[in-house]
């Protein structure tokens, strides 16, 4: 499922989702689904490595900022935008 979708290697989480001819991985946040929907950046995806606490569905009073990453198919990893966590 992940080598077929390009994820590179390393980031190979425990959740993967497709949407808008996107590959999500890991714990990506809303606002970057929207923000990636809007500008369409010639990426494969967006991933967060690692399960970060604080991240969707990490909700975590210890939680702290955390980098949603593009990658792509030739293993170009980039920073996408750095998020505040969330505590609930
Ligand atoms: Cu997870």
């Amino acid at each position: 499922m992940h080598a077929r979708h390009g994820v590179p290697q390393q980031f190979r989480e425990c959740h993967i989702a497709l949407v808008g001819g996107y590959v999500l991985e890991g714990h990506v946040p809303v606002e970057s689904i929207q923000r990636l929907l809007k500008e369409k950046p010639a990426v494969t995806g967006l991933v967060v490595p690692g399960m970060p606490a604080g991240s969707p569905g990490m909700e975590s009073p210890s939680g702290r900022p955390y980098d949603v990453l593009t990658f792509d198919r030739q293993g170009r990893v980039a920073l996408y935008e750095r998020m505040q966590p969330r505590f609930y």
